[in-house]
């Protein structure tokens, strides 16, 4: 279905005839412009792209089916659009909206209903289409061929931030656009800190080493976690590590359309539990990942969503143990109607260099 179709239900659900979209991302899933500082506006048959002299030409281009306004004033524009288009509601993006904007936007629209409407691009956003899978896929086969290439350079001595600048280097000479976040490379006690990201701490003999990593590709992002180990590691940390395994594939086994989020999160935390590991997994099993890296849907023991076909999601349960190590394993999981297919290479086997 037509991403405005799904986006008009949501609007007549929100009981509003406009709705502004400022989020960037979100203007770029819609329209597929690729530039910045642009608006929509999105009535029951139109759909007004706002946008400034810089990027004009580039809408033109890139931008099908929206009627190009050119502004200098953004907020007027918008009230223009609104007046003309005889609108009496319209809804705004709140966690995308600066307080004197609103301010501005209540002064400018007296006699129009002006309220919050929140994630109703994200919602659309939460089902993946074929094209979209296939681009995260992608993304992610980038990020696991480039820590294979990366492997060579985990040795004593090397820095977290260079083992980081190794791997990122991969990734985009891999075709990335770029990187989807800060890389996580915390190795030893600093393994503990759930997102540490990469610092001068060189790796040592003994430790293990939680690598936290993802591209961007054609505006779709990847997220993997792999945990490897340098030297002997301690027994202790390899059983650790077989648990943290079991918990990502019992929570892996369970993901299906109709399975509930909150459960998956609890499967993973269950296994965990028969070692007495889930008092040191301090996070939720999972997010949404597309455009943005975090996304809509959660798994966490507050989802009250299910899953459904088109989901994509990572599972990715860990332990910490403050001051020692951390452990965390990180897959993709895209959700079908029997199950689920996996992104990234399955993670049995502790790798050790
Ligand atoms: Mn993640």
């Amino acid at each position: 279905m037509d991403k405005f179709i799904k986006l008009r239900k949501l609007m007549e659900k929100a009981c509003v005839d406009a709705l502004l979209i400022t989020k960037e991302i979100n203007v770029t899933y819609l329209t597929g412009f690729l530039g910045q500082s642009s608006w929509l506006v999105v009535t029951g048959t139109k759909v007004f792209f706002i946008t400034n002299s810089i990027y004009i030409t580039q809408a033109k281009e890139e931008v099908k089916g929206c009627t190009l306004v050119e502004a200098t004033q953004y907020i007027q524009s918008v009230v223009n659009v609104l007046k003309q288009e005889k609108v009496t509601s319209v809804g705004f993006e709140p966690s995308q909206m600066l307080y004197k904007e609103y301010e501005e936007f209540n002064k400018a629209l007296k006699g129009i209903t002006f309220g919050p409407v929140q994630g109703a691009v994200e919602e659309i956003r939460k089902y993946k289409s074929e094209e979209e899978a296939a681009i995260i896929k992608k993304a992610v086969e980038i990020s696991e061929f480039a820590l294979y290439k990366t492997m060579n350079f985990i040795y004593e001595g090397i820095s977290e931030k260079d083992l980081a600048i190794e791997l990122e280097y991969r990734m985009k000479k891999g075709g990335a656009d770029g990187i989807a976040f800060p890389t996580i490379v915390a190795s030893g006690f600093r393994g503990a800190l759930p997102h540490g990201s990469a610092s001068a701490k060189p790796i040592k003999k003994g430790e293990l080493i939680v690598i936290d990593f993802g591209c961007v590709y054609k505006g779709y992002c990847s997220d993997l976690t792999r945990t490897v180990g340098l030297g002997i590691i301690p027994a202790r940390l390899k059983s650790a590590y077989k648990v943290v395994y079991e918990a990502q594939q019992s929570a892996i086994k369970d993901i299906k359309s109709g399975a509930k989020l909150a459960l998956i999160d609890k499967k993973a935390r269950n296994t965990l539990k028969i070692k007495n590991l889930d008092k040191y997994f301090t996070h939720s099993t999972g997010h949404g990942i597309g455009m943005e890296v975090h996304e809509a849907p959660r798994l966490s023991m507050k989802s009250k969503e299910s899953a459904g076909p088109g989901m994509i999601f990572t599972v990715e349960p860990g332990v910490y143990f403050p001051g020692e190590y951390g452990i965390r394993i990180e897959n993709i999981a895209v959700v079908t109607e029997k199950g689920c297919e996996i992104l990234g290479k399955d993670q049995k086997q502790l790798v050790i260099i």
